[in-house]
């Protein structure tokens, strides 16, 4: 029979924030606790249990999970956004507040830019500690919803189940849709009956996508060549009102947009770049002196947890949490304009 609530062991060189600040007397205080979703501290430090490279290491099953288990939660939320317990969220989705004007008119350096936000759905728990029957009727509102934009957000919702091996690979390829088998997520209960409840919307362009039950309910991403950030910001921000016309959002106003991942609260926005930095890379010392100073992520290019291509990164905004979206894009703006201007010093 399994053993349950052990106070979990973690090797000496394990780096993720779950082992950091789960003490034993914080495992003891909250390992008998329940959520009304049936969510618990087993459920909520299972990807990091599992997984000793993890950054973070914890997922939340619903809004409730981040106050039932507050003396966990907090200090990761603390440590990764340095944002306190008493601080507030804001929020800006103006596209005109943001000063963007292309880094990079000649495509030298910025192949593609992509912004994303997670988003929930207000009256069902999170992807952890979700139904089949739930995620199932997520996906019927979520399709309905998006099945009614028009304009140049027009398109269709593909579903993950019964999609040919050969449609997603190149999908996936193309940088459009998820993978499917993610160690971190399925440890955290999020690959629970694929492909079931899955899938993805986009325009006819590939310029307007919704991943629909990957680690959120939804991550509504707005992409194109280039390094038109304004534009894609500025398409992102009227699909996010568009749809809020349909479907009500998790959102709390100490944390703002509630996100399985404790590293999305907030604005649960990545906004990146993939940049051919390859003199950079050789240097990392320099590469990673702008990175911290701007606030800002190194990905590999094919996201989370991949490793540089070609000289390739991805650069993201790593603050989401107590500062607007349209800070999070100008923190990715800022900092790709400097990364820019370094890199061509080193030519
Ligand atoms: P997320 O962005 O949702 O946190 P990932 O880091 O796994 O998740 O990225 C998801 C996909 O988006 C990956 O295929 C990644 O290569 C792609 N992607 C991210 N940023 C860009 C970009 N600027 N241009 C093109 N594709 C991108
Ligand atoms: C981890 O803990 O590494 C994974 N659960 C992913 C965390 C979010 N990603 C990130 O900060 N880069």
């Amino acid at each position: 029979m399994k053993e349950q609530n052990i106070y979990p062991s973690f090797p000496v060189d394990c780096k993720s924030l779950v082992s950091k600040y789960l003490k034993k007397e914080i495992f003891e205080e909250l390992k008998e606790l329940k959520t009304k979703n049936g969510f618990t501290l087993e459920k909520a430090i299972a990807s990091g249990v599992q997984n000793f490279d993890s950054g973070i290491g914890v997922y939340a099953g619903d809004l409730e999970s981040y106050t039932i288990f507050a003396s966990l939660f907090d200090p990761i939320i603390e440590d990764y956004h340095q944002f306190k317990k008493d601080d507030k969220h804001k929020s800006n989705l103006n596209a005109e507040d943001l000063k963007a004007s292309n880094p990079d008119i000649e495509g030298k350096y910025i192949v593609s830019t992509r912004i994303r936000v997670g988003r929930n759905f207000a009256k069902y728990p999170l992807g952890p500690a979700i139904s089949k029957e739930q995620r199932e009727n997520i996906e019927k509102e979520a399709s309905s919803a998006l099945n009614s934009l028009d304009g140049k957000l027009r398109g269709k919702y593909y579903p993950l189940e019964g999609m040919s091996e050969e449609i997603s690979k190149q999908l996936i390829q193309d940088h459009f849709l998820f993978k499917a088998g993610d160690r971190f997520l399925e440890a955290a209960g999020l690959n629970r009956n694929w492909p079931s409840g899955r899938g993805i919307y986009h325009n006819e362009e590939k310029t307007f996508l919704v991943w629909v039950n990957e680690e959120d309910q939804l991550r509504i991403i707005s992409m194109q060549s280039g390094g038109d950030i304004k534009e894609v910001f500025t398409r992102l921000t009227k699909a996010i009102s568009k749809i809020e016309e349909k479907v009500e959002f998790l959102y709390d106003n100490h944390l703002g947009y509630i996100t399985s991942c404790p590293t999305n609260l907030g604005t649960a926005m990545r906004a990146s770049v993939h940049i051919k930095l390859p003199n950079l890379g050789a240097n990392m010392k320099k590469f990673e002196e702008i990175t911290q100073k701007y606030h800002l992520q190194i990905r590999g290019i094919d996201g989370e947890h991949s490793q540089s291509i070609g000289g390739v990164y991805d650069i993201s905004n790593k603050r989401r949490l107590g500062v607007t979206e349209v800070q999070c894009v100008q923190d990715m703006y800022d900092g790709v304009v400097e990364l820019i201007k370094e890199e061509k010093k080193l030519e």
